[in-house]
């Protein structure tokens, strides 16, 4: 927040209040003199990605100026530290993170024209291109520099590397043989990518800010989930072309945001997780579907979440319950409320067997504790203290253990390995030490796990998932997510669904 009011009052001081006006007038056309052409007449991105509040709201702003200064390296992102003095650099970072007067649309039309396919699925093989296991292949986000890489499971190579759209965001999603991969960038860029030909195949805008997508059970559809505009985006998954957008209104009239997207396999349905409405959407993706909404009204906005393993109930975070409240997505009661401190990072959490029962096990992403709970009672069975607030965790059936995190704070290069049957913290880790450890990813068969060091000289590291030792270590630029395609098409427990 400091941060934020720093080029505000040196602005203020060095000119006086009337005079800001004046520098945020000259920014605009500073704007549309040196930036225009590569982010778009209304910042809403081109070439460069979008400078919109919404875009912009989680890059600190010192870090916005440093950009504008300096530019970026291994992009097309030119310095400007040579071309305009720092007063008008300081203008320029702040008018970026003022909203446009007019908030900018994206409309069917502009959908469709920026649809664009890159390659003719019909004459491409149907069958691997490559000697690698398709059902063991990796799929890593390099966030650092905005790649793809695609990584073989058995033998930890880089099988491919392509560049991604800026700032790809939450699990890609995969078609249910495999063979197509889905990615969605915060800029609302979808691509569409094939795994057995390691090519691209498809892009489309489906939104200016986007949340995340889902692919139909069936691997028809894929619907996009928006911020900017509020509202659902169909596709057909074979090319990515437009099938319909969805306003996503209220009963009451109300626009609301989209907080997530989901597929519940077996509901053959979308699970639609609404921002600033009291409604979770259900869209029925069964044989020619309509899209209409069923709406269950909840008690509270619901934002973040997850599923109980059958999909019958989802467990969400609530403020009315003070933690997370359970409701059951057939009648669309609300089943219970558990208590749970700080902010549960239930969308992060998974779940698993012990004793026979079902546990489910969720981070924290400000304070240090996994809370886990059980899936009959619905009670809080244990608090395990951390080491710090977390981001991810994540097992596999044949795992001893669950893997977690601790994103925040200055023990955030250390992973703790949870034993799933005494709840107690078995393992300590420090892969990098001094460098953000987060985020792992098994093999489709449990015996190995990928493992990310989350800095611009970063790494993946291969653990064997018994012997804890590292097996391998591939030099990446802030990997960020990893996704097995085997665990993802199965909607294997330990896995991010
Ligand atoms: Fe994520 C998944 C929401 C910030 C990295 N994140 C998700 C999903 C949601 C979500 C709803 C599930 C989507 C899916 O899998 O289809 N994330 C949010 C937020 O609301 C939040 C807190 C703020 C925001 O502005 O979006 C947020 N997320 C972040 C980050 O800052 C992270 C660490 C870095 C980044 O890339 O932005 C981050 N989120 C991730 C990753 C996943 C993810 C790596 C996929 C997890 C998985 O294993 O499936």
């Amino acid at each position: 927040m400091k941060r934020w009011w720093l080029p505000l009052l040196w602005i203020g001081a060095a000119h006086g209040a009337v005079t800001r006006d004046v520098d945020l007038q000259l920014a605009e056309r500073d704007y549309q003199q040196h930036c225009q052409q590569c982010h778009g007449v209304n910042r809403i991105g081109g070439t460069g990605p979008a400078l919109l509040p919404q875009s912009l709201s989680r890059i600190k702003p010192a870090e916005v100026r440093q950009v504008i200064e300096n530019g970026r390296p291994a992009s097309q992102m030119a310095a400007f530290g040579t071309v305009l003095e720092p007063a008008r650099i300081d203008a320029l970072a702040l008018y970026l993170q003022r909203p446009l007067a007019v908030e900018p649309t994206w409309n069917e039309d502009d959908i469709r024209q920026s649809h664009r396919l890159l390659a003719d699925v019909a004459r491409l093989p149907d069958t691997p291109q490559h000697k690698a296991d398709p059902l063991n292949l990796f799929v890593v986000v390099e966030a650092g520099d905005h790649h793809i890489d695609v990584v073989d499971g058995d033998r930890f190579e880089v099988l491919a590397r392509f560049a991604s759209h800026f700032a790809v965001h939450g699990g890609p999603k995969f078609s249910p043989d495999g063979r197509f991969v889905y990615l969605a960038s915060r800029d609302g860029w979808i691509s569409l990518y094939d795994l057995h030909n390691l090519k691209l195949i498809a892009e489309v805008r489906a939104g200016l800010n986007t949340r995340n997508l889902a692919v139909s059970k069936d691997g028809r559809w894929v619907l996009v989930g928006n911020y900017l505009p509020g509202n659902l985006t169909v596709l057909d998954a074979r090319d990515l072309s437009l099938v319909k957008t969805l306003p996503t209104v209220g009963r009451d009239g109300q626009a609301s945001r989209v907080s997530a997207v989901y597929t519940a396999p077996p509901r053959n349905s979308f699970i639609v997780a609404l921002k600033d409405v009291k409604e979770v959407w259900e869209l029925s993706t069964g044989p020619s579907p309509d899209f209409v909404p069923r709406r269950i009204e909840t008690e509270d906005d619901l934002d973040d979440f997850s599923f109980s393993p059958d999909y019958r109930q989802l467990l969400a975070t609530s403020r009315k319950a003070q933690g997370g409240q359970v409701i059951d997505l057939d009648s669309g009661r609300v089943v219970t409320d558990i208590a749970l401190p700080g902010m549960p990072h239930l969308g992060s959490g998974t779940y698993w067997k012990r004793d026979g029962h079902w546990v489910f096990a969720t981070p924290n992403i400000s304070k240090g504790l996994i809370s886990v709970i059980d899936f009959n009672t619905w009670k809080v069975i244990k608090q395990i203290p951390t080491l710090g607030p977390g981001f991810f965790l994540r097992s596999h059936v044949n795992s001893r253990y669950a893997w977690t995190d601790v994103f925040f704070g200055p023990d955030n290069d250390a992973i703790h390995l949870i034993d799933k049957q005494t709840l107690e913290i078995a393992h300590t880790l420090r892969p990098m030490p001094g460098k953000t450890a987060a985020h792992v990813e098994f093999t489709r068969d449990g015996r190995y796990l990928l493992l990310s060091i989350w800095a611009t000289d970063g790494a993946l590291i291969v653990y064997d998932s018994n012997t804890l030792q590292e097996i391998k270590r591939l030099p990446m630029n802030k990997p960020s997510g990893k996704y097995n395609v085997g665990n993802k098409i199965e909607f294997a427990e330990g896995t991010s669904h």
